[in-house]
């Protein structure tokens, strides 16, 4: 097991466009351990492989109070989305910062699992959020993407600040 480093915005890296996993290798067993592991220990509820600078199109996630509910879904896939909702979201990529992202409700995901087989969930609420906040990082997109211009250049800015002043 590993702790790997969560890329920050502005990092270009997390522009990159995930690619499919056509087999379910040990390295990639061993990427999504990794990624739990991380993710556990920044108290994230999602990660996806962009984050930690790979472009294997798979995330991990766990909503529960408890943390003991992983799920990890490789070349997941988007069936249907309904409803509508704006709730506050944050990033592990873009510390410190909490905006309201327009939603789906109610969405069905097909995805395989970390063994390979094919699930199809229904998710609503929290892990519906979730999921389509970690296939954006997927497609190269952030929650930040979907704010105005004005509030979006504002953050990248106070965040490359912060960049510059952890450099010196
Ligand atoms: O830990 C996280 N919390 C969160 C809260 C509301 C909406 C989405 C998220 S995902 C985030 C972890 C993360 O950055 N995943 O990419
Ligand atoms: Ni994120």
């Amino acid at each position: 097991m590993a702790l790997l480093e969560i890329l920050r915005y502005p990092d270009s890296r997390l522009r990159n466009r995930a690619k499919p996993v056509d087999t379910i290798d040990a390295e990639t067993r061993q990427l999504v351990d990794d990624m739990f592991e991380t993710m556990y220990k920044a108290s994230g509820i999602g990660l996806a492989a962009i984050q930690v600078n790979s472009t294997k199109r798979l995330l991990v996630l766990d909503i529960s109070e408890q943390r003991d509910d992983p799920l990890c879904l490789i070349n997941p896939e988007i069936l249907s989305k309904e409803g509508e909702s704006k709730e506050e979201e944050g990033c592990l990529s873009v510390p410190g910062i909490y905006e309201p992202v327009k939603r789906a409700t109610h969405i069905l995901v097909k995805a395989l699992d970390r063994d390979g087989n094919s699930i199809e969930l229904e998710l609503e609420g929290l892990p519906a959020v979730c999921v389509q906040h970690e296939i954006d990082h997927l497609d190269g997109k952030l929650f930040i993407d979907h704010l105005s211009r004005l509030k979006s250049t504002r953050i990248r800015k106070k965040l490359e600040k912060e960049a510059r002043q952890a450099d010196d």
